[in-house]
């Protein structure tokens, strides 16, 4: 699909879920993957089976993209050979209960808001001046349908997407006239431990998300990321809105057949 054989790609958020289905398939590219999250354990795990899977070399990043300071010197002191990055995803991202705002805890909404809004920032302000220099580049975000249209309980979460999408959009303008390409991929409802993360780790309350619906894979999203990617260089694709095919909009599920809300 597309040149992506040797060009470099960060990913955050790497260790799982999407973000590690999105390392596979650009493994499968010929891609050389700079992976960044939190946990060292898996990301060295992960950077084994990455070169199993046809990454022409792997670097790891531990890194919480909360932290602006560490993030800003991280990507300064990386290797000379992992400098150039070619393509950003900017995945790393999570959601946290689903109270009402009037009675939520006010720490999920900070590690909600600190993660998925300055943490991309922080990534994007660090990676993309040197894009803009080399005038190459494709920055990739994670947005979702929740950042198109609030659901309840959901208000923070879906801000933060919301958000998400407005850097997306305002990047592209600031963007323009240089090479550098900018995508947000929104998805629907995945089954990664998006829940599990959200109900803090209660997982039959998790499992009851999925319940009775065919969700989207991290592979089906994974795969539409490398499909932006691979588009020729004068293509730029905006945004991609996807959900599985019992998923209509932020609210709108088919469970057992019968059309409901969340
Ligand atoms: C995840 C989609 O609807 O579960 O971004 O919030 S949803």
């Amino acid at each position: 699909m597309g040149n992506l054989n040797g060009k470099t790609v960060f990913i955050t958020g790497a260790s799982a879920g999407i973000g590690a289905a999105t390392a596979f398939a650009f493994a499968r590219e010929g891609a050389r993957l700079l992976i960044a999250a939190r946990r060292h354990e898996k990301l060295a795990s992960l950077a084994a089976e990455l070169k199993e899977a046809g990454a022409i070399a792997v670097h790891t990043l531990v890194l919480d993209v909360r932290e602006r300071a560490t993030v800003a010197s991280a990507i300064e002191a990386l290797p000379t050979e992992w400098k150039t990055i070619d393509v950003l995803v900017n995945n790393a991202g999570l959601s946290r209960g689903v109270d009402k705002v009037y009675e939520a805890k006010i720490d999920d909404w900070e590690e909600m808001i600190d993660t998925n809004v300055k943490g991309l920032l922080y990534v994007t302000r660090a990676v993309v001046p040197g894009m803009v220099e080399r005038n190459s580049g494709h920055i990739i975000n994670l947005g979702s349908t929740a950042g198109e249209q609030t659901y309840p309980g959901g208000a923070v979460y879906c801000a933060s997407k919301a958000a998400e999408r407005a850097i997306n959009d305002g990047l592209r303008q600031d963007l323009l006239g240089t090479a550098v390409r900018v995508t947000t991929v929104d998805p629907g409802m995945v089954e990664t431990d998006f829940s599990l993360t959200r109900f803090r780790g209660d997982s039959e309350r998790a499992a009851k998300v999925y319940q009775d619906v065919t969700p989207l894979t991290p592979e089906d999203v994974a795969e539409t990321i490398v499909w932006t990617a691979a588009r020729p260089a004068h293509v730029n694709i905006a945004r991609v809105l996807m959900t599985s095919i019992d998923q209509a909009n932020s609210l709108l599920f088919n469970r057992k057949q019968q059309v409901g809300t969340r």
